[in-house]
Protein backbone atom coordinates (compact mmCIF):
# COMPACT_ATOMS: atom_id res chain seq x y z
CA UNK A 1 0.00 0.00 0.00
CA UNK A 2 1.43 3.48 -0.93
CA UNK A 3 4.94 2.39 -0.28
CA UNK A 4 6.18 5.04 -2.45
CA UNK A 5 3.83 7.84 -1.87
CA UNK A 6 3.52 10.09 0.99
CA UNK A 7 0.13 11.08 2.38
CA UNK A 8 -1.92 13.06 0.83
CA UNK A 9 0.82 13.79 -1.51
CA UNK A 10 2.73 16.18 0.22
CA UNK A 11 6.34 17.02 -0.67
CA UNK A 12 8.85 13.89 0.11
CA UNK A 13 10.72 16.71 2.18
CA UNK A 14 7.76 16.81 4.53
CA UNK A 15 7.16 13.36 4.46
CA UNK A 16 10.72 11.41 6.02
CA UNK A 17 10.52 9.95 9.23
CA UNK A 18 13.12 11.52 11.02
CA UNK A 19 11.96 15.51 10.70
CA UNK A 20 8.26 14.47 10.84
CA UNK A 21 6.14 15.47 14.21
CA UNK A 22 3.12 13.18 13.00
CA UNK A 23 3.25 9.52 11.53
CA UNK A 24 -0.10 8.08 9.94
CA UNK A 25 -0.38 4.30 10.29
CA UNK A 26 -3.04 2.48 8.37
CA UNK A 27 -4.36 -0.43 9.28
CA UNK A 28 -6.46 -2.50 6.97
CA UNK A 29 -8.07 -4.65 8.72
CA UNK A 30 -11.60 -5.84 9.11
CA UNK A 31 -11.52 -9.91 10.54
CA UNK A 32 -14.45 -9.12 13.22
CA UNK A 33 -16.94 -7.08 11.36
CA UNK A 34 -20.75 -8.54 12.15
CA UNK A 35 -22.79 -6.81 9.12
CA UNK A 36 -20.93 -5.17 6.07
CA UNK A 37 -17.52 -5.75 5.19
CA UNK A 38 -15.38 -3.74 3.63
CA UNK A 39 -13.60 -1.61 6.74
CA UNK A 40 -10.16 -3.76 5.00
CA UNK A 41 -10.44 -0.87 2.58
CA UNK A 42 -10.85 2.03 4.71
CA UNK A 43 -7.22 3.15 4.72
CA UNK A 44 -6.69 2.75 1.08
CA UNK A 45 -9.70 5.31 0.97
CA UNK A 46 -8.78 7.70 3.12
CA UNK A 47 -5.57 8.04 1.41
CA UNK A 48 -6.69 8.19 -1.74
CA UNK A 49 -9.40 10.81 -0.87
CA UNK A 50 -5.96 12.84 0.98
CA UNK A 51 -4.29 12.84 -2.23
CA UNK A 52 -6.93 15.46 -3.52
CA UNK A 53 -7.53 17.44 -0.62
CA UNK A 54 -6.30 20.94 -0.66
CA UNK A 55 -3.61 21.70 2.25
CA UNK A 56 -4.29 24.69 3.71
CA UNK A 57 -6.75 24.89 6.46
CA UNK A 58 -8.87 27.90 5.76
CA UNK A 59 -10.07 28.21 9.22
CA UNK A 60 -6.72 27.96 11.33
CA UNK A 61 -4.75 28.95 8.59
CA UNK A 62 -2.47 26.96 8.58
CA UNK A 63 -0.77 24.13 6.36
CA UNK A 64 -0.51 21.20 9.03
CA UNK A 65 1.25 18.99 6.67
CA UNK A 66 4.79 20.94 7.19
CA UNK A 67 5.04 19.90 10.75
CA UNK A 68 5.86 16.54 8.87
CA UNK A 69 3.47 13.51 8.29
CA UNK A 70 5.08 10.16 8.22
CA UNK A 71 3.06 7.67 6.11
CA UNK A 72 4.08 4.45 7.71
CA UNK A 73 3.59 0.93 6.29
CA UNK A 74 0.67 -0.57 6.77
CA UNK A 75 -0.06 -3.36 9.35
CA UNK A 76 -1.19 -6.54 7.68
CA UNK A 77 -1.35 -8.65 10.34
CA UNK A 78 -4.78 -10.32 10.00
CA UNK A 79 -4.07 -14.00 11.08
CA UNK A 80 -6.14 -13.60 14.23
CA UNK A 81 -8.08 -9.91 15.92
CA UNK A 82 -5.33 -11.10 18.99
CA UNK A 83 -2.90 -11.07 16.84
CA UNK A 84 -3.74 -7.60 14.81
CA UNK A 85 -4.11 -6.13 18.13
CA UNK A 86 -1.07 -7.31 19.11
CA UNK A 87 1.16 -5.56 16.44
CA UNK A 88 -1.30 -2.73 16.64
CA UNK A 89 -0.28 -2.03 19.95
CA UNK A 90 3.59 -2.53 19.21
CA UNK A 91 3.56 -0.39 15.95
CA UNK A 92 1.98 2.32 17.82
CA UNK A 93 4.30 2.36 20.87
CA UNK A 94 7.45 2.61 18.58
CA UNK A 95 6.55 5.74 17.06
CA UNK A 96 4.84 7.23 20.21
CA UNK A 97 8.41 6.08 21.51
CA UNK A 98 10.39 8.18 18.83
CA UNK A 99 8.31 11.09 20.13
CA UNK A 100 5.76 11.04 17.26
CA UNK A 101 2.15 12.37 17.28
CA UNK A 102 1.23 9.25 16.43
CA UNK A 103 -2.99 8.57 14.19
CA UNK A 104 -3.58 5.52 13.41
CA UNK A 105 -6.27 4.60 10.27
CA UNK A 106 -8.19 1.47 10.15
CA UNK A 107 -9.74 -0.92 9.68
CA UNK A 108 -12.22 -1.73 11.82
CA UNK A 109 -13.17 -0.95 15.52
CA UNK A 110 -11.24 -3.63 16.86
CA UNK A 111 -8.18 -2.31 16.46
CA UNK A 112 -8.29 0.73 18.84
CA UNK A 113 -7.28 -2.00 21.58
CA UNK A 114 -4.07 -2.08 20.17
CA UNK A 115 -3.98 2.04 19.67
CA UNK A 116 -5.38 2.43 23.34
CA UNK A 117 -3.19 -0.12 24.96
CA UNK A 118 -0.22 1.45 24.33
CA UNK A 119 -1.19 4.90 24.53
CA UNK A 120 -2.12 4.26 28.28
CA UNK A 121 1.62 2.41 28.69
CA UNK A 122 2.72 5.46 27.80
CA UNK A 123 0.73 8.42 28.83
CA UNK A 124 -0.26 9.26 32.57
CA UNK A 125 -3.47 9.65 33.27
CA UNK A 126 -5.49 9.04 30.24
CA UNK A 127 -8.54 9.96 29.16
CA UNK A 128 -10.30 8.17 26.06
CA UNK A 129 -12.56 10.01 24.16
CA UNK A 130 -14.38 7.22 22.68
CA UNK A 131 -17.26 8.74 19.63
CA UNK A 132 -19.02 6.18 18.14
CA UNK A 133 -22.64 5.03 17.51
CA UNK A 134 -21.97 2.11 19.99
CA UNK A 135 -20.91 1.46 23.31
CA UNK A 136 -18.18 -1.63 22.13
CA UNK A 137 -17.96 -2.42 25.88
CA UNK A 138 -18.69 -5.97 25.54
CA UNK A 139 -16.27 -8.13 27.47
CA UNK A 140 -16.59 -11.05 24.56
CA UNK A 141 -17.92 -10.93 21.47
CA UNK A 142 -18.30 -14.41 19.10
CA UNK A 143 -15.91 -15.98 20.81
CA UNK A 144 -12.80 -12.82 21.08
CA UNK A 145 -12.30 -10.30 23.05
CA UNK A 146 -10.78 -8.64 20.36
CA UNK A 147 -13.78 -8.32 18.34
CA UNK A 148 -15.13 -4.52 17.11
CA UNK A 149 -17.99 -4.67 19.65
CA UNK A 150 -15.03 -4.80 22.84
CA UNK A 151 -13.30 -1.79 21.41
CA UNK A 152 -13.39 -0.09 24.65
CA UNK A 153 -13.99 -3.13 27.13
CA UNK A 154 -10.12 -2.77 28.26
CA UNK A 155 -9.89 1.04 28.30
CA UNK A 156 -12.93 1.37 30.29
CA UNK A 157 -11.01 -0.44 33.27
CA UNK A 158 -7.30 0.86 32.38
CA UNK A 159 -8.55 4.78 31.70
CA UNK A 160 -10.78 7.66 32.26
CA UNK A 161 -12.97 5.94 29.40
CA UNK A 162 -15.24 9.07 28.13
CA UNK A 163 -17.96 8.05 25.64
CA UNK A 164 -19.78 10.45 23.26
CA UNK A 165 -23.13 9.65 20.46
CA UNK A 166 -24.12 6.55 21.71
CA UNK A 167 -27.08 5.54 20.42
CA UNK A 168 -26.91 1.44 20.02
CA UNK A 169 -26.04 -1.14 22.95
CA UNK A 170 -27.11 -4.26 24.15
CA UNK A 171 -28.43 -4.43 27.49
CA UNK A 172 -25.63 -6.33 28.99
CA UNK A 173 -23.26 -3.61 28.09
CA UNK A 174 -24.95 -1.65 31.10
CA UNK A 175 -23.45 -3.52 34.02
CA UNK A 176 -19.73 -2.15 32.45
CA UNK A 177 -20.88 1.10 31.84
CA UNK A 178 -20.13 4.53 33.85
CA UNK A 179 -23.36 6.26 33.15
CA UNK A 180 -21.66 9.69 34.00
CA UNK A 181 -19.42 9.43 31.38
CA UNK A 182 -21.68 8.43 28.72
CA UNK A 183 -23.08 10.95 26.35
CA UNK A 184 -26.04 9.55 24.57
CA UNK A 185 -27.56 10.74 21.53
CA UNK A 186 -30.65 11.64 22.63
CA UNK A 187 -29.46 13.29 24.99
CA UNK A 188 -27.33 15.08 23.67
CA UNK A 189 -29.92 15.95 21.28
CA UNK A 190 -31.80 18.43 23.65
CA UNK A 191 -28.96 19.13 25.60
CA UNK A 192 -26.86 22.64 24.25
CA UNK A 193 -23.80 22.28 26.96
CA UNK A 194 -22.86 19.02 25.72
CA UNK A 195 -20.10 19.91 24.70
CA UNK A 196 -19.22 21.89 27.96
CA UNK A 197 -20.22 18.92 29.84
CA UNK A 198 -18.45 16.11 27.78
CA UNK A 199 -14.87 18.23 28.39
CA UNK A 200 -15.34 18.62 32.08
CA UNK A 201 -15.32 14.45 32.18
CA UNK A 202 -11.88 15.04 30.20
CA UNK A 203 -8.27 14.64 32.31
CA UNK A 204 -5.27 16.52 31.11
CA UNK A 205 -4.13 13.84 28.89
CA UNK A 206 -6.56 12.85 26.19
CA UNK A 207 -6.68 10.12 23.01
CA UNK A 208 -9.45 10.25 20.88
CA UNK A 209 -10.55 7.36 19.23
CA UNK A 210 -13.42 8.00 16.81
CA UNK A 211 -15.84 5.44 14.88
CA UNK A 212 -17.31 7.38 11.98
CA UNK A 213 -20.40 5.71 12.56
CA UNK A 214 -20.72 8.28 15.52
CA UNK A 215 -21.66 11.16 12.95
CA UNK A 216 -25.32 11.24 10.96
CA UNK A 217 -25.33 8.22 8.29
CA UNK A 218 -26.58 11.67 6.05
CA UNK A 219 -23.06 12.90 5.76
CA UNK A 220 -21.38 8.98 6.60
CA UNK A 221 -22.80 6.71 4.60
CA UNK A 222 -20.35 4.27 3.72
CA UNK A 223 -19.73 3.03 7.35
CA UNK A 224 -20.62 -0.82 8.54
CA UNK A 225 -23.28 -0.57 10.68
CA UNK A 226 -24.89 3.31 10.01
CA UNK A 227 -27.46 4.59 12.67
CA UNK A 228 -29.99 7.05 12.57
CA UNK A 229 -29.37 10.46 14.60
CA UNK A 230 -25.99 10.95 15.00
CA UNK A 231 -23.20 14.21 14.98
CA UNK A 232 -23.15 16.23 12.27
CA UNK A 233 -20.31 17.97 10.64
CA UNK A 234 -19.48 20.98 12.13
CA UNK A 235 -20.68 20.13 15.35
CA UNK A 236 -18.16 17.96 15.54
CA UNK A 237 -15.72 20.23 14.71
CA UNK A 238 -17.12 22.71 17.05
CA UNK A 239 -16.53 20.10 19.80
CA UNK A 240 -13.40 18.60 18.05
CA UNK A 241 -11.76 22.15 18.33
CA UNK A 242 -12.60 22.87 21.71
CA UNK A 243 -11.14 19.13 22.63
CA UNK A 244 -7.61 20.16 21.18
CA UNK A 245 -8.15 23.42 22.60
CA UNK A 246 -8.12 22.77 26.27
CA UNK A 247 -6.61 19.39 26.51
CA UNK A 248 -3.55 17.81 25.89
CA UNK A 249 -4.93 15.51 22.94
CA UNK A 250 -1.74 12.78 22.48
CA UNK A 251 -2.92 11.03 19.55
CA UNK A 252 -6.17 9.88 17.74
CA UNK A 253 -7.70 6.68 15.87
CA UNK A 254 -9.69 6.89 13.10
CA UNK A 255 -12.11 3.94 12.12
CA UNK A 256 -15.11 2.16 10.30
CA UNK A 257 -14.40 3.73 6.88
CA UNK A 258 -16.58 1.34 4.85
CA UNK A 259 -15.91 2.45 1.32
CA UNK A 260 -18.67 2.27 -1.39
CA UNK A 261 -17.28 2.63 -4.64
CA UNK A 262 -20.34 5.06 -6.18
CA UNK A 263 -20.38 7.53 -2.77
CA UNK A 264 -16.17 9.12 -2.39
CA UNK A 265 -17.86 11.72 -0.20
CA UNK A 266 -17.84 9.74 2.69
CA UNK A 267 -13.95 8.82 1.78
CA UNK A 268 -13.98 12.45 1.50
CA UNK A 269 -14.97 13.67 4.70
CA UNK A 270 -12.69 11.10 6.41
CA UNK A 271 -9.69 12.67 5.21
CA UNK A 272 -11.00 16.28 5.68
CA UNK A 273 -11.66 15.22 9.57
CA UNK A 274 -8.63 13.99 9.90
CA UNK A 275 -6.60 16.57 8.69
CA UNK A 276 -9.17 19.25 10.80
CA UNK A 277 -8.25 17.35 13.69
CA UNK A 278 -4.39 17.66 13.00
CA UNK A 279 -4.67 21.23 11.89
CA UNK A 280 -6.33 21.64 15.81
CA UNK A 281 -3.85 20.30 17.26
CA UNK A 282 -0.66 22.02 15.96
CA UNK A 283 -2.18 25.42 14.82
CA UNK A 284 -3.15 26.49 18.30
CA UNK A 285 0.13 26.25 19.70
CA UNK A 286 2.83 28.86 19.01
CA UNK A 287 5.31 26.21 17.77
CA UNK A 288 7.46 25.98 20.78
CA UNK A 289 8.15 22.43 19.46
CA UNK A 290 11.33 20.87 19.71
CA UNK A 291 11.58 20.32 15.73
CA UNK A 292 14.89 18.74 16.71
CA UNK A 293 16.43 16.08 14.60
CA UNK A 294 15.20 12.04 15.68
CA UNK A 295 18.94 11.59 16.96
CA UNK A 296 18.67 14.37 19.24
CA UNK A 297 14.91 13.27 20.89
CA UNK A 298 16.38 10.08 21.12
CA UNK A 299 18.96 10.73 23.40
CA UNK A 300 16.98 13.07 26.00
CA UNK A 301 14.43 10.98 26.14
CA UNK A 302 13.42 7.57 26.48
CA UNK A 303 9.57 7.76 26.76
CA UNK A 304 7.41 10.12 25.12
CA UNK A 305 5.50 12.55 27.26
CA UNK A 306 3.23 15.27 25.51
CA UNK A 307 2.86 18.38 27.90
CA UNK A 308 -0.28 21.06 26.38
CA UNK A 309 0.91 21.72 22.94
CA UNK A 310 4.75 20.62 23.92
CA UNK A 311 6.87 18.03 23.75
CA UNK A 312 8.86 17.29 27.33
CA UNK A 313 11.99 15.69 26.95
MN1 LIG B 1 -19.50 1.97 15.97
Amino acid sequence: MNTNKTYARIPQEFGNLSTSKIVVIPVPYDGTSTWQKGADKGPQAFLNASENMELYDIETDSEVYKEGVFLADAITENTSPEAVVEAVHQETKKYINRNKFVTVFGGEHSISIGTIRAFSECFNDLTVLHIDAHADLRKEYEGSKCNHACAVYEANSTTNLVQVGIRSMDISEKRTMNTDKVFFAHEMAVNEDWMEDVIDQLGKNVFITFDLDALDPSIMPSTGTPEPGGLFYYETLEFLKQVFEQKNVVGFDMVELCPNENEKSSDFLAAKLFYKMLSYKFASNDDDYDNGEESSLEKNSKISKFKNNDYEF
